[in-house]
């Protein structure tokens, strides 16, 4: 499989994984790469040394390029910037923001960035700032997102960048992969299949509750505090979604999210945590390993792009 995203980072399939908060581990990164993909360490809101650990484990279980996503709302940003450098992480993705203060500093160190953006004018920015290539996410993702849909963002941004451009947002099989290329990506990121992955460690109850999930199941949380996150509907969601509509301030409604997600995902508690996941949750019916749902994906969608139906 050739396309300019598997020339640009010597990877054999152009499937690139979700640097998921606290979903995204050496062990699913590691796994992804060792598939063909492309895996990320989530680094999210983990202080620099963890990360810095995270990174040194992913390597000791591939010798495959992986990369490091950085979340740009990490306060901690800028130290998780400087430790990828100095591990000699080869790729970084970034979400939640823009990078280009940290541009300058990953292109001497000849990193690949590749950062996650949701209209037009953001992915032109990057271009011009440096990036090698940029993740065009559309709204049906899970997590943070903007506010448009991938079939609309990822043409218009193809038309707008000479950069390759990866698309994101409401992926998860063979058809998906095969509708992305056609609007023009170079390559597809998925989140949502592979929380599920056998190597994810995500808390069973979450993989459950996501596998159950049928196609209009997820909400949004934080319109009004210009936080968006796209989460499975529960009793936190519910309570949440009342509160934002009876006026409650940004504060009172962090309160009730602050570490909602590492209790869905750790303690395994879907009912008052977060539980993150895209529109396309409702398309997936099992747990298989990175290197089954790689293969699946690819396969399945080089056949529809050549007509073997
Ligand atoms: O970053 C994501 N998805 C995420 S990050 C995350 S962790 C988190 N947890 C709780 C609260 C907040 C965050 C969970 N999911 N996706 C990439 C992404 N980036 N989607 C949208 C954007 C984005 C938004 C605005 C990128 C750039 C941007 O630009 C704003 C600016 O600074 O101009």
């Amino acid at each position: 499989m050739n396309t300019r995203i598997t020339e640009l980072l010597g990877i054999e399939y152009p499937v690139i994984q979700g640097g998921m908060a606290w979903v995204a581990e050496h062990q699913l990164a590691a796994a992804v790469s060792n598939a063909g993909g492309l895996g990320l360490i989530g680094a999210a809101s983990a202080p620099p040394e963890v990360v810095r650990e995270e990174i040194q484990k992913a390597k000791e279980l591939t010798d495959k390029p992986f990369g490091v996503n950085v979340m740009l709302l990490n306060p901690n940003a800028e130290e998780v910037a400087k430790v990828v450098v100095e591990e000699g992480v080869k790729v970084v993705t970034t979400g939640a923001g823009s990078p280009a203060k940290f541009m300058p500093m990953w292109k001497e160190a000849g990193v690949k960035v590749i950062p996650v953006v949701a209209s037009v004018a953001m992915a032109k920015m990057m271009q011009k700032g440096g990036a090698d290539a940029v993740v065009a996410e559309g709204m049906e993702s899970g997590g943070h997102i903007g506010s448009a849909t991938t079939m609309t963002l990822v043409p218009q941004i193809v038309d707008a960048v000479s950069i390759p451009v990866i698309a994101a947002g409401g992926i998860a099989d063979g058809r998906g992969y095969a509708a992305a290329m056609m609007l023009g990506a170079s390559a597809v990121q998925m989140g949502t299949r592979f929380v599920v992955a056998k190597e994810s460690i995500v808390h069973e109850n979450y993989k459950q509750k996501l596998i159950k999930a049928k196609d209009i199941d997820s909400e949004v949380t934080g319109m009004s505090t210009g936080h968006p996150i796209r989460v499975l509907r529960n009793k936190m969601t519910r309570e949440y979604l009342k509160m934002e509509q009876a006026g409650a301030s940004f504060e009172e409604l962090e309160l009730l999210t602050l570490g909602s997600l590492r209790k869905a995902v750790m303690e395994g508690d879907v009912v008052n945590g977060s539980v993150m996941a895209g529109q396309i949750a409702g398309l997936i019916s099992k747990e298989e390993t990175c290197a089954e749902i790689i293969r699946d994906i690819v396969e399945n969608g080089e056949k529809l792009l050549h007509g073997v139906n």
